[in-house]
């Protein structure tokens, strides 16, 4: 194989198993270029990305406002540390900080680098302005909880896969059920030492599993009466994704004109990642009001990477696109019609049981049990007819296209959808 030849796909398959670690168990399909809702393989087939890099790429693969960002500052200046200033990440602190109503701003690279951040912060709040005696802070989770992978977050998830032979784990979480409020007060009230509250607005990984409607302004009611902090991870659901700018919705600047349908809620931390990037590059950050942030002080926190110029840039332009192209207005209304779509076609279906999610964050339950591959098959002919999707348990597709998709493009993809499913019925 000569070395500036095209990989065939067994190709690229073949040394990905023979030179990576095997930490993932990827679909046959090796991609090689992207653009708006479509990918392409390297044997030149298109896709519909039905998955949009876990719900990274809500602006749409390479966008060129904000691969233009991203080439601009790339040729002016890449990185500093925070050593020393550069001039983007306060022009950037300044305009996230505002776009999402909060006083401040700390920026890392990844999803499970700001969960760590706000746990941190959380913590130190506590023991500084809360009064918990030290090492004794209590954060409470939820069941089915994803956070990410680090050694502390895996500590508190209670899938056996993620966690598993990776102990001794950290301590301080008090896990209960998700949607649960009675689990959430009875957590509250036994336990003096409790400093906040971490949740995913809709559990991502659980199987795109959607709370109850007053789930998480009752939650934060209840944390606001017992003095904890309400730290709700949007890593997944936060931009545009499922309808509104964030899931919570909170003092946000957005022009969403659904956010009056449910109550908003405003965290006390606020943790972002994934399309905070529009997928370019790996950005993330935990904002929060000043008397919380300012418990961080010189030496605390930090990274070489967060908050370098090029993330910044990429960052300010990733929002302007979701805010300019009306990307949570646009997954609002395609969501509706997926949905009821698919609703049409679950009526006559024994295969399908349920469709569920907001926004275009959505996922099917197939008529089958969770250790089935019945699931895995289904996206694998969901491939072959030009759609890419990815199973989150056996018996569940999560369904999460680019925010940038039309009408068109969405029915065109249900009717895949649809023609595929039937192949299984
Ligand atoms: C993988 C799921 C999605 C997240 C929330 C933090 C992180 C994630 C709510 C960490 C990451 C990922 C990572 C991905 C699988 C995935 C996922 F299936 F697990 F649930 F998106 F749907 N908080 N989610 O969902 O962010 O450190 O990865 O940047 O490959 O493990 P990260």
């Amino acid at each position: 194989m000569a070395v500036l030849e095209k990989l065939t796909s067994q190709q690229a398959i073949d040394l990905e198993n023979k030179y990576g670690a095997h930490n993932y168990h990827p679909l046959p399909v090796v991609l090689n270029k992207g653009e708006g809702v479509y990918v392409w393989d390297v044997e030149g087939k298109k896709y519909y990305d039905f998955l949009s890099a876990y719900s990274a790429v809500n602006q749409g693969h390479c966008h060129p406002k904000i691969v233009g960002a991203m080439v601009n500052q790339a040729q002016t200046l890449t990185l500093t540390s925070r050593a020393f200033y550069n001039d983007k990440l306060g022009e950037y602190e300044k305009f996230v900080s505002e776009f999402f109503g909060f006083d401040k701003l700390l920026p890392m690279n990844t999803g499970a680098e700001a969960v760590e951040t706000a746990l941190k912060i959380c913590r130190k709040w506590a023991y500084e302005k809360k009064g918990i005696p030290e090492n004794e802070a209590q954060i409470i989770v939820c069941e089915n909880n994803f956070h990410g992978r680090t050694t502390t977050i895996i500590s508190f998830s209670n899938d056996p896969v993620a966690r598993k032979n990776f102990g001794p784990y950290t301590a301080g979480f008090i896990k209960i059920e998700y949607d649960n409020l009675e689990a959430l007060e009875q957590a509250l009230e036994s336990n003096k030492n409790v400093a906040g509250f971490l949740v995913e607005p809709i559990q991502g990984e659980a199987g795109v599993y959607v709370p109850s409607e007053d789930y998480l302004s009752k939650a934060k009611a209840l944390c606001e009466k017992y003095g904890v902090l309400f730290i709700a991870d949007e890593v997944q659901t936060g931009i545009a994704r499922t309808g509104r700018l964030l899931a919570t919705c909170g003092n946000c600047s957005c022009s969403d004109k659904n956010c009056s349908n449910e109550p908003e809620v405003k965290p006390d931390i606020l943790i972002l990642g994934k399309a905070l990037s529009g997928g370019a590059y790996p950005v993330s950050a935990v904002l929060a009001n000043d008397p919380i942030m300012e418990v961080i002080r010189p030496g605390n926190h930090g990274s070489t990477f967060g908050g370098n110029p090029v993330a910044a840039a990429v960052a300010i332009a990733a929002l302007e696109v979701v805010r300019d192209e009306k990307l949570a207005e646009n997954a609002f209304e395609l969501g509706e019609l997926f949905r009821s779509e698919l609703n049409k076609y679950i009526e006559n279906s024994s295969i399908v049981n349920l469709v569920r999610g907001k926004g275009l964050l959505n996922a099917i339950v197939i008529n089958d049990s969770e250790e089935s591959e019945t699931a895995w098959n289904i996206c694998v002919a969901l491939k072959e007819n030009g759609l890419l999707a990815k199973p989150t348990h056996g018996n569940i597709i999560r369904f999460a296209p680019p925010l940038v998709m039309n009408k068109e493009q969405l029915l065109e993809c249900v009717s895949i959808i649809t023609k595929t499913l039937q192949e299984f019925e």
